[in-house]
């Protein structure tokens, strides 16, 4: 019998690589995110390519209610979930605090934190019953170090970074394994969520340096859940090569 991995926001960029890596690993899929049609394209995907079975599930990870309803009324054979990749999340906005958006903010917070906190209230005591698991939780570099301007969402990403943590030490006695990857600058709808909709400040974003892309973290999070049981990667920081960390990116002249 295939396992089963649940990935949030796998309507797109690192999350919708996620899903297609773990098909071709052989899991079946919990597919999540707010745009239903791209769910169902996707469940398409991994049915007729990998042979792979996909739930999608419809909802927005920030309101309490649809995330517990959703995950409550699994059907009983998606219960047994092995992988959860924690990775629905967003920055909007670029401002100095001073001129920050209440609302932008108020999206980040719900999102990155509440919604990853919903999401694993409900799917941890599966893994718990099932006596093993793994959680990958999409950290950012934006959780390492703080830049101008970062402010809310390098502040949202602080805390999966510390929540990574305190998942580790609260679920070491259950063997549940905790992992978070933390990418640089992935090219992604990331930007173009950020800038809203500006794609051309989106695009700038990756000017003369070449960016990681979804399917480069998809095969960090194929290695990290690849290793045995008595293995586990804690923390991983992943970055375009001429990317040091979220302050400093070396634009390449000729590029
Ligand atoms: P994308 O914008 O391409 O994907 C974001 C995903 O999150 C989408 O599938 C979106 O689905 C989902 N999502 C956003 N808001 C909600 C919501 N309220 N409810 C449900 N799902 C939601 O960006 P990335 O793939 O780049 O981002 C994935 C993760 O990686 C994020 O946590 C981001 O912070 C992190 N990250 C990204 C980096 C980058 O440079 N791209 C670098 C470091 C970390 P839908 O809109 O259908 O709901
Ligand atoms: C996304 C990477 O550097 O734009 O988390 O914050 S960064």
């Amino acid at each position: 019998m295939k396992k089963i991995a649940l990935v949030t926001g796998a309507t797109s960029g690192i999350g919708k690589a996620t899903a297609i890596m773990l098909a071709d690993c052989g899991f079946n899929l919990i597919i999540t995110g707010r745009r239903n049609e791209r769910l169902n394209e996707l469940k398409s995907q991994l049915e007729i390519k990998y042979k792979s079975e996909a739930l999608p599930l419809c909802f927005d990870i920030r309101n309490r209610n649809e995330v517990c309803n959703a995950i409550e009324n699994i059907p009983a054979k998606w219960k047994n979930i092995s992988v959860l990749v924690n990775n629905a999340g967003l920055a909007v906005g670029l401002n100095h605090i001073q001129d920050g958006l209440f609302d932008d903010w108020e999206r980040m917070i719900d999102t990155n934190i509440r919604g990853l906190l919903y999401i694993t209230r409900c799917v941890a005591p599966m893994m718990i019953e099932n006596k093993q698991g793994h959680i990958i939780n999409i950290g950012s570099v934006a959780g390492k170090d703080v830049y101008e301007n970062g402010n809310v969402y390098c502040a949202t990403k602080y805390a999966v970074d510390a929540l990574s943590k305190a998942m580790r030490i609260d679920m070491l006695k259950h063997n549940i394994k905790v992992t978070n990857v933390c990418p640089g600058a992935v090219e992604t709808e990331f930007s173009i969520v950020r800038f809203k909709d500006d794609t051309e400040r989106a695009k700038a974003t990756y000017d003369r340096m070449t960016p990681l892309n979804g399917d480069d973290i998809a095969n960090v999070i194929r290695f990290v859940i690849s290793l045995p049981p008595h293995v586990c990667v804690n923390d991983i920081v992943v970055t375009p090569t001429s990317q040091a960390n979220a302050l400093i990116i070396h634009r390449n002249e000729n590029q």
